[in-house]
C-alpha cells in the first residue's frame, strides 16, 4: 500500500483540487504525510546546501585581491548563511527543528548539493561560482518561489533576489579577468573548465532517471523539471560567456536554430553519482569541517540554554 492509498481520500482530493486550483498550502493546512516529507527532504537538503556551501568559498575570504572583493565575499558568503537559516525556519514549519536536521547532516544521512564537494583553487573560481552557481541556484530557486509550500515560496522570493547580486558580483569578476592579462584570462576559462560540468549536475538527474520528479511535479512541489531547468540554465549562459570571450568545454555544443536551444553533449552521471555517495574530490573536507564548527559551537549552545533558563525562573519568580 503507499503512503497516498492509506491517507483519507477525500482529505486527498480536495488536497489536490485546491493545488489544481493554484491555491498555496500553508503550514496548519492539511496535507498528505509524503507531501510533508517531500518538502522536508527537499528543503533540508537546500539548507545543508546553503550551508556547506559557506566553505568553498569562505577558502578565498583572507585571500581576496582588494579590499573591496574582501567585502562583497564576506558579505556574500554571510548571506548564504542567512539563506540556510531561513530554509531551516521553513522545515520548522513542517514539524521539524534545525537541531534534528543537522544531526543528519553530520551524521551523512542528509544530503547537500553535489557543486559543493568541489576545490577552489584559484581566485577565479570565486567569479564562476557566482557567475555559473548562483547563477544555476537562481534558475532552480525562480521556479521554487512559485512552488505549492507557502513558507518555502515566500523565502525563495527574498534569496533570489540575494541571488541575484550574487550572480552579478561573480560575473564581474569574470569580466574583469577575462579583459585582464593572458595569465588572467587563462585562469578564468581553467575555473570554466572545472565548473561547467559539475554545474549542470547541480539540477539533479536526468528526468528519465529522476526517482521525485513525478511526485513533486504533481504536488506542483516543483514546477519545472530537472532538464527543463538545465536547459534554461545552458540557454542564458552561453550568450554570457560568449559576451566575455570564454567558452565552455563541450565539444557537441550547437544552437539549434529550430529548437532555439543550446544542444549540448552527454553529462557524466557516473561522476554525480560518486559525489553524491560521498566520494567528490571534497565530501570528506566537508563534513569534517562542519563536524569541528558544530563542536567548536557547543559552548554557545550550552550558554543560551543556560540563558535561556535563568531567563524563564525570572520570569517564574515575577509572576509569583
Ligand atoms: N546534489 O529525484 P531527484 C545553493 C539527489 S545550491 C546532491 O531528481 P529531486 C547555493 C536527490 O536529493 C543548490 N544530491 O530529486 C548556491 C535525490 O536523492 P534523495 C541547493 C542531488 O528532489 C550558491 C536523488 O538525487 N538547492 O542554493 O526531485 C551558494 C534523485 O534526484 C542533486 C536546492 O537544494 C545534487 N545536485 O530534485 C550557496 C534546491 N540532485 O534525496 C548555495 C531544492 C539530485 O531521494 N532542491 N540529488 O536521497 C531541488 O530543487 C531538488 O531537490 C533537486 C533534485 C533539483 C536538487
Amino acid at each position: 500500500m503507499t503512503v497516498a492509498a492509506a491517507e483519507d481520500p477525500v482529505k486527498l482530493a480536495e488536497f489536490e483540487a485546491r493545488l489544481e486550483r493554484g491555491e498555496t498550502i500553508e503550514p496548519k493546512d492539511w496535507m498528505p504525510e509524503k507531501y510533508r516529507k517531500q518538502l522536508v527532504r527537499m528543503m533540508s537538503q537546500h539548507a545543508h546546501s546553503e550551508v556547506v556551501g559557506m566553505l568553498p568559498e569562505g577558502n578565498w575570504i583572507t585571500r581576496a585581491p582588494s579590499l573591496r572583493r574582501k567585502m562583497v565575499l564576506l558579505a556574500k558568503v554571510q548571506d548564504e548563511g542567512g539563506h540556510g537559516l531561513y530554509i531551516y525556519c521553513g522545515t520548522e514549519t513542517l514539524g521539524v527543528g534545525r537541531e534534528e536536521l543537522i544531526e543528519q547532516l553530520l551524521t551523512g544521512k542528509a544530503k547537500y548539493s553535489s557543486i559543493f564537494n568541489y576545490p577552489t583553487l584559484t581566485w577565479a573560481d570565486i567569479g564562476v561560482i557566482g557567475w555559473l552557481v548562483d547563477g544555476a541556484a537562481i534558475v532552480n530557486q525562480t521556479m521554487l518561489a512559485k512552488t505549492s509550500y507557502g513558507p518555502y515560496a515566500r523565502a525563495m522570493i527574498r534569496i533570489c533576489k540575494e541571488e541575484n547580486f550574487h550572480k552579478r558580483q561573480g560575473y564581474e569578476i569574470c569580466t574583469v579577468m577575462a579583459k585582464g592579462t593572458p595569465a588572467q584570462r587563462a585562469m578564468v576559462q581553467d575555473a570554466v573548465n572545472r565548473w561547467w560540468w559539475p554545474s549542470l549536475m547541480m539540477f539533479g538527474p536526468s528526468d528519465a532517471t529522476s526517482p521525485n520528479s513525478a511526485e513533486l511535479m504533481r504536488w506542483r512541489v516543483k514546477r519545472e523539471t530537472n532538464d527543463a531547468l538545465r536547459q534554461r540554465f545552458v540557454n542564458l549562459t552561453i550568450p554570457q560567456a560568449q559576451a566575455i570571450g570564454l567558452s565552455v568545454p563541450d565539444p557537441d555544443l550547437r544552437y539549434n536554430a529550430e529548437t532555439e536551444n543550446w544542444e549540448f553533449g552527454p553529462i557524466d552521471w557516473s561522476e554525480f553519482q560518486a559525489v553524491i555517495a560521498g566520494n567528490g574530490p571534497c565530501n570528506r573536507e566537508r563534513m569534517a569541517a562542519r563536524r569541528k564548527a558544530h563542536a567548536d559551537g557547543a559552548w554557545v549552545r550550552e550558554a543560551a540554554e543556560v540563558h535561556a533558563e535563568k531567563q524563564a525562573a525570572r520570569a517564574r519568580e515575577h509572576a509569583a
